[in-house]
């Protein structure tokens, strides 16, 4: 890049943008085509053992820090694990908060709710998962004097980034759910993680089993979820 292209506002260099734009055919062709291939997305909780090359997931996880976030501040920590013993522990921890939910907690209108999924309390995903990587979002930041840093619109970040996280995992091949236990505070100790970090959704990453099987659920139409206010 020429450096006569770039132009300082605020004492901050900006750079020309580097996107492309296709014709109006090639949009409607690629746009279709990413719709069919996100449609094919499910939550899957059943997983294979087989192992997955962590350089995959770190692609994944430098997809989903693409996102945008407040000010630029990528409140985020993508923490994966793969170590057994670390896993037989949250799964050990989570599924104690499960059973506490699902026998107390939930109320019955909410379980109902829940029958299509076939869920319990019950989490062996968490171990027979390849990986499971943990996003926790930083509700504040330190600086190298470790003065506290703010961060802002902390949930949006970071639910912008777990939905990039996703999307790659499903374009790599590879499956997913977003699981939360509740309340999972657990993770921040397990996973040793300093105090303004908090944690924020639970994925389970590898395979699907061979005999997976998913809900037949459907989803809502265009109609229903979108309103046009054209001229
Ligand atoms: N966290 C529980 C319960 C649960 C809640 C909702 I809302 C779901 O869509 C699925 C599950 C669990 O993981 O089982």
């Amino acid at each position: 890049m020429d450096s006569k292209d770039t132009i300082t506002i605020h004492g901050f260099n900006h750079v020309p943008f580097e996107g492309r734009t296709y014709s109006e055919n090639e949009m409607l062709q690629r746009s279709k085509a990413f719709y069919e291939e996100m449609n094919k997305r499910r939550s899957v909780r059943t997983f294979s053992n087989q192992e997955v090359p962590v350089s995959v997931i770190e692609n994944i996880i430098k997809t989903a820090a693409t996102a945008p976030s407040g000010a630029h501040k990528q409140p985020w920590t993508f923490c994966v694990v793969s170590q057994v013993e670390i896993k037989k522990e949250i799964r050990k921890a989570a599924e104690k908060e499960e059973y506490e939910s699902y026998t107390h907690r939930m109320s019955e209108s909410w379980k109902e709710d829940l029958k299509p999924m076939a869920t319990d309390w019950n989490k062996p995903f968490l171990e027979n998962a390849p990986y499971l990587i943990v996003i926790f979002k930083k509700a504040f930041d330190y600086d190298e004097e470790g003065q506290k840093v703010q961060n802002y619109y902390v949930n949006e970040s970071v639910g912008i980034a777990a939905g990039m996280l996703i999307t790659a995992i499903h374009q790599a091949g590879l499956v997913t759910l977003t699981h939360t236990p509740s309340p999972m505070n657990f993770l921040q100790k397990i996973l040793d993680r300093p105090d303004n970090e908090r944690p924020y959704l639970l994925l389970p990453v590898g395979y699907p089993d061979k005999k997976a099987k998913v809900p037949d659920l459907k989803r809502k139409t265009l109609e229903e979820i979108a309103v046009f206010y054209a001229k």
